[in-house]
């Protein structure tokens, strides 16, 4: 086994013309200048300061500059760790200084304040890599040794929840990164024919490691898009073979007249969220599509998927991966693999409660089948999932709790066709409710878009149970 970036240089030198992206209908870019740029991006880093093992945090919308700093991180044996462009001060200063960065690169002028604010002694780069905010950091190795890294060194940190708490960053190696790369590009069938329709954010595993790193490991090329359109996607869709999707970007192209347009894909896959059956069904009437679904997390890469040939079962997330090993206990669903993650950066407790004998506790609860399919069937965690993105029930709560009328609150997720779970705030309040797009000002300046609730209920009291806690289900 090699390292990706070690592998992605030697496929780049063994085939340099050949396509590797297009971003929109944007002109191709070949492997040799993905080579070039991207060890041109490691050596800029490394001359600026940046070493092997640094933690890199990386904050862009999808485009060629913001892959090709990616890649340069990757290469030099640094560690990358993606931020959300639409996060907050709050949120991007928490990720910042948890990480301990000695670097950022940030695509946005105000977000490269934020960082240089709350933490001082990270270089703040926008996307040319020239240091726009001068702090930290120092001249370092202009030739650095590009793409050797180890197996057994860091290769990504994911801020992620994971079952409780405040986000932590998941260590995922450049053995776990492999291994969760590779495997998805056997079991997929994807060969140098295939060209992948990419319009998943990069700042999260699906649209990173399945997508951007899948491709680039597959050796076929991937058309990418800066954000999700059905009509777009739809316009698109001729001149590619695959599309990987949350459901809601599926439950929009479902909606689409143009939909029937998917028929002549190879291969359409669902993940991050469940698949509602019926919009399984419907895809598949409308356009003969049986969408692939498969199972994940930010821990853990892609663990389970329904087969490329055989039955794609409805409703079921398939059968574990090769080299994947699950159990239940409890009905909660523990996974062993090598795309496991290493654990939980700088935290030894939380990692340690995570895991028994190298089993990880998923926090998802789940069903499985005499003949070996996967059914998720909820979340033993306080985690709402809404059009593929984690919204953690606390975070909103503390910042709602802060309104002036509100006197406690308490947050799940209700049901919804277009997002799988709409953030929904259920209040007591001391005298006038504040709206929802009140409440959705207020916590502008805390909370992420996607986090801020769409729904309110006001309530007379929150149900608790004998503890004082409140009992979300009984909200729901
Ligand atoms: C955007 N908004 C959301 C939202 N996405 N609100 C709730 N939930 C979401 N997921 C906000 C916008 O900020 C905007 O707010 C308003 O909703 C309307 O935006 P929109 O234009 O309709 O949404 P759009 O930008 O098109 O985004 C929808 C989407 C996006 C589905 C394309 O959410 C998306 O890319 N989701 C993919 C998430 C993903 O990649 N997850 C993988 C996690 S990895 P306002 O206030 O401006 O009106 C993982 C592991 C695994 O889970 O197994 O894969
Ligand atoms: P993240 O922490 O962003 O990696 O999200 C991981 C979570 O997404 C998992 O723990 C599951 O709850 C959920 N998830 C991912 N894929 C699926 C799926 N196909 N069906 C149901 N839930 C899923």
């Amino acid at each position: 086994m090699m390292t990706l970036p070690a592998r992605w240089a030697a496929q780049w030198a063994r085939s340099p013309s050949a396509p590797a992206m297009r971003f929109g209908d944007g002109p191709w870019v070949s492997t040799a200048e993905l080579n070039q740029r991207s060890a041109t991006a490691g050596m800029a880093l490394s001359g600026l300061g940046v070493a092997a093992g640094d933690r890199v945090l990386w904050s862009a919308t999808t485009s060629l500059p913001a892959v090709v700093a990616a890649l340069g991180v990757l290469r030099l044996g640094a560690v990358l760790v993606p931020v959300n462009p639409g996060y907050t001060r709050a949120e991007v200063a928490y990720v910042a200084t948890d990480a301990r960065a000695a670097c950022a690169i940030v695509e946005g002028a105000e977000a490269r304040g934020w960082v240089a604010e709350a933490a001082p002694a990270t270089q703040v780069l926008d996307l040319s890599l020239e240091p726009r905010v001068r702090t930290g950091g120092g001249p370092g190795d202009p030739s650095p040794l590009l793409d050797g890294a180890a197996l057994g060194d860091p290769a990504l940190i994911v801020y992620t929840s994971g079952t409780t708490g405040r986000p932590k960053g998941a260590v995922l190696t450049h053995a776990n990164m492999a291994a969760g790369v590779e495997c998805l590009v056997a079991a997929w069938g994807w060969g140098h024919d295939d060209r992948l329709l990419l319009a998943l954010p990069l700042f999260h595993v699906h649209g990173l490691c399945a997508g951007l790193f899948g491709s680039l490991t597959a050796g076929a090329p991937a058309v990418v898009h800066e954000r999700f359109s059905p009509g777009r996607v739809l316009a698109a869709a001729g001149d590619v073979s695959m599309f990987f999707g949350v459901p809601t970007m599926y439950h929009r192209l479902a909606a689409d007249p143009g939909c029937g347009e998917l028929r002549s894909l190879r291969l359409c896959v669902s993940g991050s969220a469940p698949l509602p059956i019926a919009l399984f069904e419907a895809l598949a009437a409308r356009t003969g599509q049986r969408v692939l679904e498969r199972y994940g997390m930010s821990e853990t890469l892609l663990t389970i998927s329904n087969p490329l040939e055989g039955e794609r079962r409805p409703g079921s997330v398939g059968l574990p991966l090769p080299g994947v090993e699950l159990e239940l206990d409890g009905g909660e669903l523990w996974v062993r693999g090598p795309s496991v993650f290493a654990g939980y950066f700088e935290r030894p407790e939380a990692t340690a409660e995570a895991f028994t004998e190298g089993w990880f506790h998923t926090g998802d609860l789940a069903a499985i089948a005499p003949d070996g399919y996967v059914t998720i069937l909820g979340r033993a965690k306080d985690l709402i999932i809404s059009g593929g993105f984690n919204v953690y029930p606390a975070e909103v709560e503390d910042a709602l709790v802060r309104h002036p009328a509100i006197r406690e609150v308490s947050v799940a997720g209700s049901p919804s066709e277009e997002w799988g779970e709409a953030v929904t705030a259920w209040i007591v309040t001391d005298g006038p409710a504040p709206s929802v797009e009140e409440l959705g000002v207020f916590c502008a300046g805390s909370l992420a878009a996607y986090k801020r609730p769409r729904l309110v209920r006001v309530v007379d009291s929150l149900p608790r149970n004998a503890m004082g806690k409140v009992l979300r289900h009984e909200l729901r």
